[in-house]
């Protein structure tokens, strides 16, 4: 009898998997911010949490998963999710599984993010943000589908040079703009990782907690 209702959960897991990643349609899929985030990854996957992205303590980013027809898609797992800067010049790393959802998605196809982000790199405050994976494919714009979706979200890391790892090169572009204020040139807010428009002792201290941090192998 175990054995029987084993076999039947397996079968039905193996039909549930496929059958909602064909289904995430990339156009009609929205996503967004509860505000303009500005987050602070570390590789290790433990810096800032997304939910503080703004100041307070509750922010998120949203997704509403749909397909072909309009519908929600229900059960997207939480680590169907990747990030990637939508400027290219503005490189970010990333780890396996950068992001997990909250939950999974629900019966109106809604989950939210408000954890970390596992990965380094820098996408500034000026750029166009950020572009979300859901279940392989970036989210695009209505109606054409074909410009990938970008929220405004800053990312700043201790990993400066994007390699998924804090070590000594990092350290030498720290150096570069400490005990520099905003309207410095070499002021770089890629090192501001509380955001207050100076590189000083704060952020160091910061910096030191994560050196030596890259990514945890074992998702
Ligand atoms: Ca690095
Ligand atoms: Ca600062």
């Amino acid at each position: 009898m175990l054995k029987c209702v084993v076999l039947l959960l397996s079968l039905a897991l193996v039909l549930v998997a496929p059958a909602y990643a064909v289904t995430v349609n990339a156009c009609l899929t929205d996503w967004g911010t509860t505000c303009p985030l500005r987050v602070a990854i570390c590789p290790q996957g433990d810096f800032q949490l997304i939910r503080e992205g703004c100041g307070g303590c509750c922010d998120y980013i949203w997704v509403l998963a749909r397909d072909a027809a309009g519908s929600p898609v229900w059960g997207v797992p939480v680590n169907d999710y990747y990030l990637q800067a939508c400027d290219p010049t503005q490189e970010l790393c990333l780890c396996v599984n950068p992001i997990i959802a909250d939950s999974i998605t629900n019966e109106d196809g809604f989950t939210t993010i408000s954890g970390t982000i596992a990965g380094g790199g820098c996408v500034g405050e000026m750029s166009p943000g950020i572009a979300l994976a859901v279940g392989g494919n970036f989210i695009v714009d209505e109606p054409l589908c074909v410009d990938i979706h970008c929220e405004p979200i800053t990312i700043v890391s201790p990993d400066l040079t994007a390699d998924c790892q804090v070590s000594l090169s990092d350290l030498a572009i720290f150096g570069f703009s400490y005990l520099k204020d905003c309207g410095h040139p070499d002021y770089n807010e890629c090192c501001d990782y509380n955001g207050d428009c100076i590189v000083d002792l704060s952020d160091f201290a910061y910096f030191a907690m994560h050196y030596q941090h890259m990514c945890i192998e074992e998702y």
